[in-house]
């Protein structure tokens, strides 16, 4: 997105923005819910407003709500079958603990022209068993819907990029030995078993290339985790695992991207640098609602739904608007009749009737004819609001069953 002018966290105090922001915190507290529910043992409140220096948490997952139901074979099949590019995959050698992109050896490549590089089964299971380490990063698309509601909620509640890499091996595989990450990380394990070791971080909040990647040996926990069990360990924590017996271990990472002071400077015009260095709290309001507004969650529906929905004039269809960075208002560019917003790494003019329907659809799942009966708005207005909303990337639909 283009740099972007002043981004308000408060909007300009009309009804329209407070009904709005009120709405966008209100779906915040409503993912954090749903994560108490998830994790329980864990406050995701009390995490989300550390620095990342919390100590690591142990706590259950709920698996009869289904969220890992399907996932080691959706896992599975995105190896075997899916275009797995440099950084969405790696094997991580049991030798030099480290990542290496997919080598030839045990990739495939099918003999049609536009052709991309997969997991051959049978090769793929030889590195397995001699140690090695098979990584997915930013798979929650393959992984099924429950597993992209819990990083929506997750990115919702924290304010924060959020993806899922997957980890499968072995044995007594090592994975990348001591090291920490410089996000906060949510281990999930989904079949087999692995024992954990956290050690104390090596310095506050620790940066990459500055402080040493490896671990500090002054370990704080140390255990077995095996599906139903859920680790939090914030980010700077480092940690090692070993695989346990003779079994195929699987696990899930949600990696939690909350932004560093160094992040957020990112985002300040570059004329403030220019003036003798003082931030005020305009510029802090800025930056975090310029972070804020770049934050993306993973489309649920394609094209032919989105066309088929619009073509019905959405009648039937349940819908609801997902802005993992809250409410972030552009003052400067709002008028009488309409206020204008960044969500999702894009901007959307939104008219100043239709917050109440914009709130509504922040609430949850809605149809049209619900939204309309709830604001007073007419349909046509409702429509018209989700088809802005549409596109800009924020609206997930279910089509009528
Ligand atoms: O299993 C591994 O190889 C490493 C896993 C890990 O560090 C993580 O999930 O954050």
């Amino acid at each position: 997105m283009a740099e972007i002018e002043r981004c308000s966290l408060s909007g300009d105090a009309s009804p329209a923005t407070d009904l709005i922001r009120d709405a966008a915190a209100r779906q915040r507290s409503g993912a954090i819910q749903r994560l108490r529910e998830r994790f329980p043992g864990w406050d995701p409140e009390s995490s989300t407003l550390n620095l990342g220096l919390a100590t690591p948490t142990l706590a259950s997952t709920s698996l009869d709500d289904g969220v890992l139901d399907g996932v080691s074979s959706a896992i599975d099949r995105y190896l075997a079958t899916g275009d797995l590019g440099e950084r969405r995959a790696t094997l991580v050698s049991s030798r030099e603990n480290r990542a290496h992109p997919i080598p030839p050896s045990i990739g495939t490549e099918r003999s049609t022209p536009n052709a991309g590089l997969n997991v051959d089964p049978f090769l793929g299971a030889e590195e397995l068993l001699a140690g090695n380490t098979l990584n997915l990063n930013d798979a929650q698309a393959h992984l099924g819907g429950r597993v992209q509601d819990l990083c929506d909620d997750l990115a919702l509640a924290f304010v924060a990029h959020v993806q899922m890499n997957v980890y499968v091996s072995w044995g007594e595989a090592p994975g990348f030995g001591a090291h920490w990450d410089d996000h906060d990380v949510i281990v999930v394990p989904v079949a087999g078993a692995k024992y954990w070791t956290v050690d104390e971080p090596p310095a506050l909040a620790p940066i990459k290339d500055v402080i040493p990647a490896g671990g500090t040996g002054k370990s704080v926990w140390s255990g077995v985790l095996s599906r139903g069990d859920a680790l939090m360990i914030p980010r700077g924590w480092p940690h090692h695992v070993a695989g346990l017996g003779e079994e195929v271990s699987v696990h899930l990472t949600a990696s939690i991207r909350r932004p560093t002071a160094l992040d957020l400077l990112v985002h300040l015009p570059s004329e403030r640098f220019e003036r003798e260095f003082e931030l005020d709290d305009a510029d802090l309001e800025h930056c975090l609602g310029s972070w804020a507004s770049i934050l993306t969650t993973e489309p649920r529906v394609g094209p032919i739904a989105a066309t088929t929905a619009r073509l019905a004039g959405f009648a039937g269809h349940r819908m609801r608007a997902v802005m993992p960075g809250g409410a972030v208002f552009l003052d400067e560019r709002a008028d009488a009749e309409a206020l204008e917003m960044a969500t999702n790494n894009r901007t959307v003019r939104i008219p100043r009737s239709s917050a109440p329907a914009l709130a509504e659809l922040l609430d949850g799942w809605r149809t049209v004819e619900e939204i309309s009966a709830a604001t007073g708005s007419p349909r046509d207005d409702v429509v018209d609001l989700v088809e802005r909303l549409g596109s800009v990337g924020i609206v997930q639909l279910e089509s009528p069953a």
